[in-house]
């Protein structure tokens, strides 16, 4: 039986043939094409169901549809052909739909573009654009080429890059409804979304089948896809209803190690083993690993390692660094896993500026299978936070001692992001930040001071003897602004000396970035990784916290609220 034709692929199909008959200087039968493809997108039934439902008669009915173009959709419902558009793109044998979305690119520079330079895919297109040789050619120049870059630039979503928060649930929604399809194999995220960079260029998808078909029909109709700009046999690249651009990679069941370890990347890493490939006498690429003309075994990415004598390396340490070195030594550090975390100790309330009570977020931190949290509201200097004054500072404690005696298996420790002032001392008088668990600090004013005077401001706070945590220390917002002036070398020496633990906040800020974790790591700092959350769902900034601290080569060990609360407690105070 014939594949179902939905409206939208009929359509697609008209503007396609009266595009071929625009580049041939066709007169008249172009725009009837054109006006048929209209009504045909603005049906509420699809075609199909029409038809079965009523006939002919019905299909000629349609608004800008005569006899002739009634026949040719019957065919296509019937059939699942076109026998006119089969014949031109024989004769056009270019993507002509996805060329001419260009701005600039209409069908008969789409035509003179094949003709010249073979282009017949948008990826051929952008090739030829960026190797300059667009401009030579007759009616086009230097600008065109420059105008085509762009539009493609336009069309594959180069709006930035995309913060990890809102990628990476993003293309785990997409993931979730590819997964039931009949015949998938492997489904999985790769690229740097897979690596956790904190930041997204584009969405790569990577999968196996025995049905690529069935696939590719299922993708292109997912909601969440805006367009899809090329549809080739093994890829597909589209643009999501978000913005963001991706590429789903269509392959056989038995080359996915190979595959996988490729499309992960970095790119650096993946020169990294290619050069080590070579020097053993092998040779890897996304097709597979090779001795000689022989392939070698590669279903999965830890075959693909063990074959080049390394240890498995996680994607979030494929940067292209020394992590193949330390592979070879078979020194990969056990990173800290995804819920490992006991507790999260960065937590704001309705007290400041969060949205829900202090016994919600407990609540919620309980669910997701946490043991304890600490409440660290702002202070007082943070008026439009609504900051804690010494006096509210007591009366939360004592509601956190009511609360803490209704819940069973969890606690709430007492605590503050109490300010650091433009002097270094702190928000709070001591007195009132004996009563608390633990006392964390951070810069959330003042931010415009010299690199040597925010390094001494900082400096003074972490020598107060009831520090226990410096939360985002750098101050930066992925995104959004750079961190302070400061010399974090220093304030790395400082913490050690003085045992205070750095943030890995996980919110956007991101703070630690992944450089910092490995560098205060290697001086024998101990880190928190934090949600910061100031509202329920924000608990799910943990995970890219984790992330970054993983990207920072980051143990369990290393992680103070890895541990029980009694023992973090005990850390604390030793
Ligand atoms: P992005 O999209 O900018 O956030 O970063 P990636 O790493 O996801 O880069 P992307 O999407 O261009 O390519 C996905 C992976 O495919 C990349 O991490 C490594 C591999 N790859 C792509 N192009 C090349 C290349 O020219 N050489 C090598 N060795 N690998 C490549
Ligand atoms: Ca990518
Ligand atoms: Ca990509
Ligand atoms: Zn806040």
């Amino acid at each position: 039986m014939s594949r179902r034709l939905t409206n939208r692929e009929i359509a697609n199909r008209f503007d396609e043939i009266a595009l071929y008959l625009r580049a041939q200087d066709v007169a008249f039968k172009p725009q009837a094409f054109e006006v048929a493809a209209e009504g045909i997108r603005s049906l509420s039934e699809e075609l199909v169901d029409l038809y079965k439902r009523c006939g002919k008669k019905c299909v000629d009915d349609i608004p800008g549809i005569g006899k002739s173009l009634a026949d040719k959709i019957i065919e296509a419902i019937t059939t699942g052909h076109m026998k006119e558009d089969n014949e031109l793109k024989k004769k056009f044998p270019f993507d002509m739909l996805g060329i001419t979305q260009i701005p600039d690119v209409g069908p008969k520079t789409a035509l003179l573009l094949y003709k010249h330079l073979h282009v017949k895919t948008l990826t051929q297109l952008e090739r030829a654009a960026k190797t300059g040789k667009i401009a030579g050619l007759p009616h086009l120049g230097t600008s065109s080429q420059r105008n085509i870059l762009r539009g493609i630039q336009f069309l594959k979503g180069g709006q930035g890059r995309r913060i990890i928060h809102e990628a990476l649930p993003y293309a785990r929604l997409i993931v979730d409804s590819l997964k039931k399809i009949h015949g998938i194999t492997h489904l999985d995220i790769a690229g740097s979304l897979r690596r956790r960079k904190e930041t997204i260029g584009d969405i790569d998808l990577i999968a196996t089948t025995s049905k690529p078909a069935d696939l590719a029909h299922a993708f292109v109709r997912l909601p969440q896809i805006e367009r899809v700009i090329e549809q080739g046999p093994t890829k597909i690249a589209v643009r999501y209803k978000n913005g963001m651009a991706g590429d789903l990679l269509i392959l056989p069941p038995d080359e996915y190690g190979a595959a996988l370890v490729h499309f992960t990347g970095s790119r650096e890493h993946n020169i990294l083993l290619r050069e080590r490939a070579k020097r053993r006498g092998l040779k890897l690429s996304e097709h597979g690993l090779f001795k000689a003309e022989k392939r070698i075994t590669n279903r999965t990415e830890k075959q693909v390692y063990a074959s080049l004598g390394l240890q498995e390396i996680p994607p979030e340490m494929r940067v292209g660094s020394d992590e193949v070195d330390r592979a070879a030594q078979k020194k990969i550090p056990s990173l800290i896993a995804y819920g490992a975390l006991k507790g999260d100790l960065q937590v704001q309330t309705n007290w400041s500026d969060g949205d829900a009570s202090i016994e919600q977020m407990a609540q919620v931190a309980k669910a997701i299978g946490l043991s304890y949290l600490a409440v660290t509201d702002h202070t007082q200097s943070l008026t439009i936070a609504h900051g804690l004054d010494e006096k509210r500072l007591l009366a939360q404690g004592k509601e956190i001692d009511k609360i803490n005696k209704k819940l069973k298996g969890f606690r709430i420790l007492k605590s503050t992001e109490c300010d650091i002032k433009k002097d270094g001392s702190l928000d709070l008088k001591d007195e009132a930040l004996k009563t608390l668990d633990l006392v964390c600090v951070s810069i959330h004013s003042n931010r415009a001071m010299k690199k040597n005077e925010m390094t001494q401001r900082i400096i003074h706070a972490l020598k107060h003897p009831l520090v226990n945590i410096f939360f985002h220390p750098t101050g930066r917002i992925v995104n959004v602004r750079d961190g302070y002036e400061v010399d974090m070398d220093l304030i790395i020496k400082v913490a050690k000396q003085y045992g205070v633990a750095l943030e890995v906040n996980g919110s956007q800020r991101l703070d630690l970035h992944e450089g910092y974790v490995r560098q205060a790591l290697e001086a024998g700092v101990k880190l928190v990784v934090n949600s910061d959350a100031h509202s329920p769902e924000q608990f799910a900034n943990l995970e890219y916290g984790l992330a970054q601290a993983r990207r920072g080569w980051a143990k369990k060990v290393d992680v103070l609220n890895t541990k029980t609360v009694t023992e973090f407690l005990r850390s604390l105070s030793s």
